[in-house]
């Protein structure tokens, strides 16, 4: 298999809203990323994924764009974004940007012109009608909002804040080419692309079905008709010209159009994130988890690793910004967090395709579990709980969003056990998780057994044996534990004892050579959440 680099890199995703403030006013900033430089290096990552910093009114964080080519003003200056750049640049590591063309800001100058008159020259970057349909805005509420000075209805899939382009619109798509061109000429090494198969909407947009569970819409918008075609010319027009690492965030794909999205002849992206795992533990709504079993952990990742096998490439990740913490949700928050929080990182970080650690994933921070919507900031959230609260009791919409809400992620990084964590002298925009006392950077970089370290080592014979990158994924059957083969030139076993008991297994690992593990055990009784990474000798 060809070998390159955004293959072998490991990424490290970083809220910055929630990672360092340097200026006190509790928003973590750009400046507070460069005090934490060394500490990513340390870690032994490749390239920093950042999470949208451009100029916003913050409807949903960020992800809803006013200025694509200036800084947010919480975050800092386009200086203080070049140098950060120039301090990874001098420290080996790349910078990939979020790039969010599925829609902008309502606040984004296109969109004012736009809605002014149906004569304006932008009148066509957004999709308007005079009737709306029964599309749903993936966070509540329908899809449609009225603007009475022109009285039409512009199409939002997110909050109406955050109005869908219309990518029919040549204009549309040269002025988004020129704004990527803009970034990566000031030496930003990528992007990560924005619900990048929902750009391309379904000609008629025509009504949906309606049922519980589901955003009516969302089979007309996902994986339209020309996403392929865009993309090509995105690659054609912008991403062919540079080398860089690009992945798309396309929920709800299959395997096939995983290997469509990215595979070398399609020239389109050169991996995607898919969502299987994310929403492994939910049925119906996202807010309703009933839990996992590892047979369906399993047969996702062998579904998955197909589409390597197929020629395109995948990403590992255990969560990101819009997710509950890996440990809470995968592992235990309580008496196996160290041993969970080890074991999932020999998940994550052995297993072809490229691997994505976020943001205090690697210290083990869990779900804050707050028990007042006062405390919860994330649009997604409190919109849920308005509709919620109006058919079940408050108790019982709570406990799901203690589960599932996005910023369960997004309390900010722990970094000490000052006050707020170390993470902010002001009042931090959204409260730190209780247990920074014991669960922060300081405490784990005294500890040489801390899972910090962990990841580090993991990162570390991640790159020393490239097979676990380019080898084949070959599942092995046991059913009480999770147990796989990577085969490349040499050959890897790795055993996942997933659960809180402990387990026999009948295996021989004679011939093996243990290369990391969460327990100090060879044994064939497996401790709770015990992990191991062998090699054949
Ligand atoms: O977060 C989700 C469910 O809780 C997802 O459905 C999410 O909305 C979807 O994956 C798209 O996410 C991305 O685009 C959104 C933004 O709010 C997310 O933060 C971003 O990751 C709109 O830009
Ligand atoms: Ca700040």
């Amino acid at each position: 298999m060809k070998k390159i680099w955004w293959k072998e890199a490991v990424v490290y995703q970083i809220y910055p809203r929630s990672f360092k403030d340097s200026n006190r006013d509790g928003i973590g900033d750009l400046r507070g990323i460069i005090e934490k430089v060394d500490y990513i290096k340390q870690l032994g990552i490749d390239v920093i994924w950042l999470n949208p910093v451009y100029k916003s009114p913050n409807d949903d964080n960020g992800y809803d764009i006013s200025d694509y080519y200036n800084i947010m003003e919480e975050f800092g200056t386009i200086e203080d974004l070049e140098e950060l750049l120039k301090r990874l640049h001098e420290n080996g590591i790349k910078l990939i940007m979020d790039l969010v063309v599925n829609h902008t800001s309502d606040e984004h100058e296109w969109f004012i012109k736009s809605k002014e008159s149906k004569k304006s020259l932008y009148r066509d970057y957004y999709i308007w009608r005079k009737e709306k349909n029964n599309w749903h805005s993936f966070f509540g509420g329908s899809a449609w909002e009225y603007d009475s000075t022109t009285e039409e209805y512009y199409l939002h899939i997110f909050s109406k804040k955050q109005p869908d382009l219309n990518w029919e619109n040549e204009n549309l798509r040269k002025d988004i080419y020129k704004m990527m061109k803009f970034w990566l000429d000031k030496g930003i090494d990528g992007f990560r692309m924005d619900v990048i198969n929902f750009i391309s909407k379904y000609p008629g947009l025509p009504d949906d079905i309606e049922k519980e569970g589901y955003v009516s819409g969302s089979r007309y918008i996902i994986n339209g008709p020309k996403a392929h075609e865009y993309l090509k010319e995105m690659n054609k027009e912008v991403l062919r010209k540079y080398d860089i690492f690009t992945v798309g965030e396309t929920p709800e794909i299959t395997p096939e159009d995983g290997v469509k999205f990215t595979h070398p002849d399609s020239e389109e992206l050169n991996m995607i994130f898919q969502f299987d795992l994310f929403g492994i533990d939910i049925e119906g709504s996202k807010w309703n988890n009933i839990g996992f079993n590892l047979e369906k952990v399993k047969s996702t990742i062998g579904k998955w690793q197909k589409v390597i096998e197929e020629g395109g490439w995948i990403t590992n990740f255990l969560m990101n910004h819009d997710s509950p913490r890996a440990v809470s949700r995968f592992g235990d928050d309580e008496k196996y967090r160290e041993e969970s929080a080890k074991m999932l990182a020999i998940f994550n970080l052995s297993l072809p395709g490229t691997s994505f650690i976020y943001q205090g994933e690697e210290i083990g921070m869990t779900n804050p579990y707050f028990d007042s919507i006062e405390d919860y900031r994330d649009i997604e959230t409190l919109n849920y709980y308005n509709e919620a609260i109006k058919k079940m009791d408050e108790k019982t919409v709570i406990e799901k969003i203690k589960i599932m809400s996005r910023d369960n992620a997004r309390t900010p990084m722990q970094w000490d056990n000052s006050k707020n964590a170390g993470f902010t002298e002001g009042i931090p925009w959204i409260k730190v998780n209780e247990n920074y006392k014991n669960i922060n950077v300081k405490q784990a970089l005294e500890d040489k057994n801390s899972i910090f370290y962990f990841y580090k080592n993991m990162i570390k014979i991640r790159k020393e044996h490239k097979d676990l990158i380019y080898g084949r994924y070959i599942p092995l059957e046991y059913d009480k534990i999770y147990a796989y083969r990577i085969k490349g030139e040499n050959e890897y076993l790795i055993i996942l004892n997933w659960k809180k008991e402990e387990e026999i297994i009948d295996m021989d690992f004679s011939e093996y050579r243990l290369l990391i593990g969460n327990y100090d055990n060879k044994t064939k009784i497996l401790k709770p959440y015990e992990g191991r990474l062998y090699q054949k000798i």
